[in-house]
């Protein structure tokens, strides 16, 4: 049996109850098999092993009391995955799906999205199953101070680096830092990026990871003799990532005829209007529903997964993990779906990949593609320890040459390991390799 095969058996057995921890280590060790043909001392050095045992998991009781005086109880989580390039990178995720299969999944992906991104950042990923929806600004407060007042002890700006993710905006990393700073009465804006303006957040991080998205579509297209002018695209969700995406793909001369949240989508065949969307979610938290009561000639549909039913030249995923399976994939391909770019973490299932792949359809893979998030996080933590900021235009023009370079990098990593043109193994093994080289100098820890 072949050492990706050995590894990933044992990770079955010793993981049964963890579905989408063993979906991402699947897809990732089947692509790195090549890897470890050249580079037999790696097996030697239970490279492999190691690399998919986090190196520490903290789970935690988050008890707060709710605005009608009830006590409640959440688990919190921090997954520190990998540190050989970095202290650990990666978002918090507020959502009542959250468990430790899902985090493990999203810290194993961050390892490789960090690795890619170029910069000095490891990989760990945490969150809760506390749900924000419906919950007013004060129980949210109260939330994150309990949370952060067991996880301060285990971060820091050289240890552990938090930011947003599904749940977690600008209003929870205010109060979890508030919360951090209070206890350390230490002035570490480093400790956690997506900050406000006027405590040490850097311009462009709200916008960064939508657009770096597009930025690396933009590059997928361009190599392959395409643009995404006059293009008609499908978005998922409308949150942070979609929101962004959709404003860049429209600056870029695409027509973005859809959006959802998880109770349905909206179709406008006009293109949807940014401004409108932004009103009801940044705005008032509202649900995607109100744009179809809010904009002449749009539809309402219930159930977000019908979204992909929907004609489309470039599919922009941007939700959650899984909501692109087999069937949804098959409707894009007969639809004549040209591009995929994933914005959301792990959107699309094993089979739809697959599927994607084989019809010939250009598909960004997550790891690469919404890599500009978390890239722009490291930009953040730069100026936080330089005392200094640069200016947005300075920021997005560093994402946007971030973001080429990745795709210049799986590119390079999928021709040279035997993959042709294929971004999905490309960004594992480019990713990997870097991590693979800290981890063999390091000695076995
Ligand atoms: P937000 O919380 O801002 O928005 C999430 C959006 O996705 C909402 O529209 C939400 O709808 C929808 N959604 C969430 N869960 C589900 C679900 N189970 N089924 C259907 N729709 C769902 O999160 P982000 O925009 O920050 O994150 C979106 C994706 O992008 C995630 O996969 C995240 O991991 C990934 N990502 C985020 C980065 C960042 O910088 N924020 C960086 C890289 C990746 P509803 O409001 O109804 O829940
Ligand atoms: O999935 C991701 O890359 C993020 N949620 C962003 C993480 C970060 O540290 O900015």
């Amino acid at each position: 049996m072949k050492y990706v095969e050995k590894v990933f058996e044992q990770l079955k057995q010793n993981n049964p109850n963890e579905p989408e921890f063993l979906q991402a280590a699947q897809e990732i060790l089947f692509t790195l098999a090549p890897v470890f043909e050249a580079h037999p001392e790696y097996e030697k050095a239970g490279l492999l092993e190691r690399f998919v045992e986090p190196e520490r998991v903290i789970e935690f009781r988050v008890p707060w009391v709710d605005d009608s005086g009830k006590v409640q109880v959440n688990r919190g989580y921090r997954v520190q995955f990998n540190s050989a390039i970095g202290p650990y990178k990666g978002g918090l995720r507020f959502h009542p799906s959250v468990n430790l299969s899902i985090l493990k999944f999203l810290g194993l992906e961050q390892i490789l999205k960090n690795s890619l991104t170029s910069l000095p950042i490891g990989g760990g990923k945490g969150g809760s199953n506390f749900d924000p929806k419906g919950k007013s600004d004060a129980e949210v407060m109260r939330f994150c101070q309990s949370f952060m007042t067991e996880l301060y002890r285990h971060i820091g700006p050289d240890a552990d680096v938090p930011a947003g993710d599904i749940g977690v905006g600008g209003r929870e990393i205010g109060y979890l830092f508030g919360q951090y700073k209070r206890i350390k009465a230490q002035s570490e804006n480093g400790v956690l990026t997506g900050k406000g303006l006027s405590y040490g957040g850097s311009l462009g991080r709200t916008e960064a990871t939508g657009y770096g998205l597009l930025f690396y579509v933009q590059e997928m297209l361009r190599v392959n003799n395409m643009t995404l002018e006059g293009k008609t695209v499908c978005i998922s969700g409308s949150g942070n990532v979609a929101i962004f995406a959709c404003e860049k793909a429209q600056a870029l001369g695409a027509k973005v005829v859809t959006m959802s949240d998880s109770n349905g989508f909206i179709y406008d065949p006009n293109g949807i209007q940014l401004d409108v969307v932004k009103d009801i979610k940044l705005g008032h938290r509202g649900r995607i529903k109100e744009y179809a009561e809010k904009v002449a000639g749009s539809v309402y549909t219930e159930g977000c997964r019908n979204v992909w039913q929907t004609k489309c030249d470039v599919a922009l995923p941007c939700a959650t993990q899984n909501e692109i399976d087999l069937d949804s994939a098959k409707a894009l391909i007969a639809n004549g779906v040209k591009a995929v770019g994933e914005g959301a973490n792990m959107p699309s299932t094993l089979e739809a990949i697959d599927a994607f792949l084989k019809a010939g359809v250009l598909f960004a893979p997550a790891k690469a593609a919404n890599a500009g998030g978390v890239a722009t996080s490291a930009l953040e933590m730069s100026q936080n320890s330089m005392r200094y900021s640069w200016t947005k235009e300075e920021v997005l023009s560093k994402l946007q040459g971030i973001m080429v370079n990745i795709h210049t990098a799986c590119q390079k990593a999928s021709e040279e390991y035997g993959f042709g043109y294929n971004l999905v193994a490309g960004a594992n093994i480019a990713g990997f390799l870097k991590v693979a080289d800290a981890m063999m100098a390091q000695g076995i820890v």
